[in-house]
């Protein structure tokens, strides 16, 4: 079976060719900026236009809520398109294959939780990228919720006195420790600007860069210990470009160890690495 698998983000989209659960073909493009769902849809499918004889359904991850309607914004500062956005419809009448779609952190979290080394029932997965996403498996299942929004964890809040995030409540983990709350931060401290990537490689002289990445890393442990103790998890699954950076997932254990027992939880990499969602938006095609 081939599925072509689509995973869209704020600001790019990565596009794949999965036979039989493996990528083996992969591209990506810049997110378009588009008046219509057919419109953005059709960018998208003219880069997948040499695979498009072989394909049997479409896959689709996005960044957002996704509900009948199309996809809407939690955090209206991320999302590049109008809410709701009826893209699976798009891609459905453009193409007439099935198309599935799920939020980019719940597929990703469906993927991790199939290719778990150890069998689990409870988990999640928690992304660190442009914002912060959430997918959790509880009793071997996506749990997604009644409206679909299952799984944002990035908008819990944890400082009352913490920063205003987009999607218009006070200190959420998404507006302290994403991949664009470290920017700020790191634009407020540096002069040029740097980029992130260039801030975790300063991290090891440089103490303030040092302290910008740890505030990151002691929100999303906080985040762990609180998903802990609401849903007794087994493991969780980091991922994220900033998840994935060098040295963040020993930071977000280091900081867990310093909190109770009971809320102790294991943290591991994703398998999936930087394309977990990509893979979890052909997985919706297995069970
Ligand atoms: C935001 C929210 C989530 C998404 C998460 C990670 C929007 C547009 N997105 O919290 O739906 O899962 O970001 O998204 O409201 P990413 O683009 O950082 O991977
Ligand atoms: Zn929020």
């Amino acid at each position: 079976m081939h599925t072509l698998a689509i995973d869209i983000g704020g600001t790019k989209i990565a596009i794949g060719l999965v036979k039989n659960g493996e990528l083996i073909e992969r591209a990506q493009i810049p997110t378009p900026k588009a008046q219509s769902a057919a419109q953005f849809a059709q960018v998208i499918l003219a880069r997948a236009e040499q695979w498009l004889p072989t394909i049997n359904n479409i896959g689709v991850s996005t960044t957002g809520l996704v509900t009948k309607g199309g996809i809407s914004a939690i955090n209206p500062d991320t999302l590049a398109f109008p809410s709701p956005f009826p893209l699976a419809q798009a891609l459905e009448s453009l193409t007439n294959k099935p198309v599935a779609m799920l939020n980019d952190a719940q597929a990703a979290a469906w993927y991790e939780f199939i290719k778990l080394d150890t069998a689990v029932e409870n988990m999640a997965f928690i992304t660190v990228s442009t914002g912060v996403g959430g997918g959790i498996i509880i009793d071997g299942k996506l749990h997604k919720g009644g409206a679909g929004l299952a799984g944002h964890v990035g908008h819990i809040s944890i400082d009352s006195q913490g920063p205003q995030c987009g999607c218009g409540q006070i200190g959420c983990v998404e507006a302290i420790a994403s991949g664009t709350a470290i920017k700020k931060a790191s634009n407020a401290e540096f002069n040029p600007p740097i980029s992130n990537i260039d801030l975790f490689e300063r991290a090891d002289n440089n103490p303030i860069a040092e302290a910008i990445i740890a505030h990151s890393a002691q929100a999303i442990a906080t985040l762990c210990c609180n998903l802990k103790a609401t849903l007794d998890l087994d493991v969780i699954v980091l991922g994220g470009g900033v998840g994935l950076a060098k040295g963040y997932l020993e930071r977000v254990r280091q900081a867990i160890q310093t909190r109770p027992n009971a809320f102790q939880i294991p943290v591991t990499e994703a398998v999936g690495n930087y394309d977990a969602c990509l893979l979890g938006a052909a997985y919706q095609f297995k069970e």
